[in-house]
């Protein structure tokens, strides 16, 4: 039986009315988000062909070049949530402070903490490539929104998700009531649920790092990523290698399929390379509401102060059982851990 495909507005509308604590303005903030999504595909897929790629000659904050499609799904997102009258305040991976709320509009109750496009440098090699947007309640009282707003720990998201775009185009998000995907539709312009409730695998059989960092690696995730590669078919190993470079990309996959991606810390990025609010943060929420996990490789990363805008962090996330592993390991408390395996008979799959 066909199951009928609701909309993007039609499923945050089931939403609200299940869930009464959500309030339409949040439902308007999030068809907003779609909307921005809409706007920023149309580019992406289009961006060979009207010459949009190359360099606009500027630099980000962190002195990464700025390609064209960055600046402009920055500007698409800030111009369409900025007229919502929703939000307070936003933070952006492409400004080094925070963006107030465009002049005239009111000053609403929440927080947009957004990387517009995520992996850019895949633009031009058509890979997949995404924003990642995550939605906080504001806590100061008056006036503007400030940066207090912007630095909060990710257990107070309201919401978190992203947008991936690339052969089909997918909005995936979750309100603390289960993960939910929606795949674009083009010739109605409209988010169509194709993924509801997707749960993570408890244990995948891939693994996502880039290994061309393993001379820089603490010895723990070494023999970590060392051992997901022996062959064990007792313990369900070797694990596969799968790497994209963008984080969006390999996230999903991961979150569909099952496994672990690691961006940890090493000799050159002793914090990792990426953000807490903007991209570790709203992807840990949708781990987590999948029944999947996310931490550092000690603390989970909902769980973490930021103290700045861009601070970044180690970064494990996906299947519970492939994170706790990495963690054992990181930790160097992975003894019990092959024996783990042999003991529970693990066999994954897919
Ligand atoms: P590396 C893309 O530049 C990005 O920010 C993420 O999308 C991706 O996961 C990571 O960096 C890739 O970094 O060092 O492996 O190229």
């Amino acid at each position: 039986m066909t199951r009928q495909a609701l909309t993007l507005s039609q499923h945050l509308l089931q939403m609200e009315r299940e869930h009464p604590r959500a309030k339409g303005e949040f439902t308007d903030l999030l068809s907003h988000i779609a909307l921005a999504a809409k706007t920023i595909n149309r580019e992406v897929v289009r961006a060979g062909l009207v010459d949009i790629l190359g360099y606009t000659g500027a630099e980000n904050v962190h002195g990464e070049k700025v390609q064209k499609l960055d600046q402009f799904a920055r500007d698409a997102i800030y111009r369409i949530l900025g007229q919502t009258g929703q939000l307070a305040v936003l933070a952006s991976e492409e400004d080094e402070d925070v963006i107030p709320v465009p002049p005239g509009q009111p000053v609403g109750r929440y927080v947009v903490n957004f990387d517009p496009l995520d992996g850019s440098s895949n633009i031009n090699a058509n890979v997949n490539i995404g924003t990642i947007f995550s939605i906080l309640p504001r806590i100061t009282t008056e006036g503007s929104g400030t940066v207090r707003d912007c630095l909060q720990a990710g257990r107070r998201q309201l919401a978190a998700g992203y947008v991936m775009y690339g052969s089909s185009t997918m909005l995936v998000y979750t309100t603390g009531h289960g993960v939910h995907g929606f795949t674009f539709e083009p010739s109605l312009g409209e988010f169509l649920l194709s993924h509801p409730d997707i749960r993570i695998p408890a244990r995948g059989r891939i693994y996502s790092v880039n290994e061309g960092n393993y001379a820089h690696w603490t010895e723990g995730v070494k023999r970590y990523v060392d051992w997901l590669k022996m062959d064990d078919r007792e313990t369900g190993r070797p694990h596969s290698s799968r790497y994209v470079g963008s984080l969006v990309a390999d996230f999903h996959r991961n979150l569909l399929y099952g496994g672990v991606f690691l961006y940890p810390a090493d000799r050159k990025s002793p914090q990792g390379k990426l953000r807490v609010l903007y991209e570790c943060a709203p992807l840990a929420m949708v781990a987590e509401q999948a029944g999947g996990s996310a931490s550092d490789g000690v603390r989970r990363i909902l769980d973490l102060e930021p103290t700045s805008l861009h601070e970044k962090t180690p970064f494990l996330v996906g299947s519970p059982q492939d994170v706790r592993e990495a963690e054992l390991f990181i930790q160097e408390r992975h003894q019990a851990v092959t024996a783990d395996r042999r003991l529970n008979h693990v066999r994954v799959d897919l």
